[in-house]
């Protein structure tokens, strides 16, 4: 089954017993059991719960592997990776990442003894020489949040493979209709599902998709011990986005280029990220690992932060917020939003400036967007 179908179907049968067609939300914490240990799979819903299964059979076939977990956040299934370490690992991570998940690292994981470097991850051989013998997960985010920077994840995979260092890689700006990690080499696939899976800013959540039973197996083993599983309902949400997973994609990097685009040929445009610009660093690999560019643009305006915050209330359509991947553009300023927990001397050193802007490019018409942008550069002069 090609990818449009899969999203609709893997994983999903028609409920036995009366073929409801959609997945039941079964709102139930236990299992009536015949015998102790006689029972129909579900035993406790932290354990496994029949919704949240099709759910993670759903997410599995997604990323083309075998296994897929739900959890309650993007961030409670990063949290369950970082479970799989000791006391004295290390992580080498791609420098720009969304701020929680800097957050969940430096000041959460840190104090229980990992140990966390950041490299850009531009050079595998940079890569290479960042690798340290503790060195246990290499973790890589691209497209990143907010740079929209590309790294190669076959090449990186190589060289953390060479030291026998799993890959992690965080596929939430991408999605598994833009790039599948794992065909690419990497281990462990994360998402926040809260973004462009659950699609409509409904919902929060998180998913692990692997291939490897025995990392899946320690993976579900924290998935139950540490407790932190999405509820029926939430499950139910992102299972009914993915449905229309495709489509959408395909209006979000449509829609995303054409502002790129127009940005890119404006005069009081310092600066455009995409990497579906000729002009992005990334540009020609990002076409070799995705299938397209997806919905996330940022950019830094002329005339300073002044201007920048003039611009960000002057907008109507794009609503200031939070989060991204909804059908609704959102825009978002990292330094006081997103990345605020990033210290501010490790913010200027990555590249991330007080001036720049984050848009979460929406489904809706593309000229209602440009013209929205265009009045707001306007009424911000
Ligand atoms: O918010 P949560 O579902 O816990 O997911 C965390 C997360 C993980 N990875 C990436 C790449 C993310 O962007 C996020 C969440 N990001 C935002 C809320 C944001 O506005 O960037």
């Amino acid at each position: 089954m090609r990818f449009a179908t899969r999203a609709i179907h893997a994983g999903i049968e028609p409920d036995p017993t009366t073929g409801a067609i959609m997945t039941p939300v079964y709102l139930t914490s236990t299992y009536v059991q015949e015998a102790p240990g006689k029972h129909k799979g579900y035993e406790y819903s932290r354990s496994d719960h029949p919704t949240r299964a099709v759910l993670e059979r759903n997410l599995a076939a997604l990323e083309g592997v075998e296994y897929g977990l739900a959890f309650a956040s993007g961030l409670a299934a990063e949290n369950t990776i970082l479970n799989l370490l000791q006391a004295g690992d290390h992580v080498l991570a791609t420098q720009d990442l969304y701020g929680g998940t800097y957050r969940l690292f430096q000041r959460v994981w840190a104090k229980f003894g990992l140990e966390f470097s950041f490299v850009s991850g531009e050079d595998p051989d940079e890569v290479r020489r960042a690798l340290k013998s503790n060195t246990k997960l290499l973790w890589i985010e691209t497209p990143s949040n907010p740079l929209l920077n590309i790294v190669g994840i076959r090449a990186l995979s190589e060289v953390a493979h060479e030291r026998g260092v799993l890959v992690v890689v965080d596929n939430t700006f991408a999605t598994p209709y833009l790039q599948r990690p794992i065909e690419l080499g990497a281990d462990i696939v994360v998402h926040s599902t809260t973004k462009y899976l659950g699609g409509h800013s409904d919902v929060v959540g998180g998913a692990l998709c692997v291939k490897d039973r025995a990392i899946y197996e320690q993976l579900k083993f924290y998935q139950n011990a540490v407790g932190a599983v999405p509820g029926p309902l939430d499950c139910f949400l992102v299972l009914r986005g993915i449905k229309t997973l495709a489509l959408r994609m395909r209006q979000h990097c449509e829609n995303a280029q054409r502002i790129a685009e127009y940005l890119a040929q404006h005069p009081e445009v310092e600066r455009v990220l995409y990497p579906g610009l000729p002009t992005h660093p990334g540009h020609a690999l990002a076409k070799r690992q995705m299938d397209g560019f997806g919905g996330m643009v940022s950019l830094v305006l002329k005339g300073g932060m002044e201007r920048a915050l003039r611009f960000m209330r002057a907008t109507r359509i794009f609503k200031l917020a939070e989060s991204l991947g909804g059908v609704e553009s959102l825009m978002c300023h990292p330094a006081t939003m997103t990345h605020a927990s990033i210290p501010p001397e490790e913010r200027a050193r990555i590249g991330i400036s007080d001036t720049l802007i984050r848009l979460s490019v929406g489904i809706e018409d593309a000229e209602d967007l440009i013209e929205d942008i265009e009045q707001a550069l306007q009424a911000s002069r």
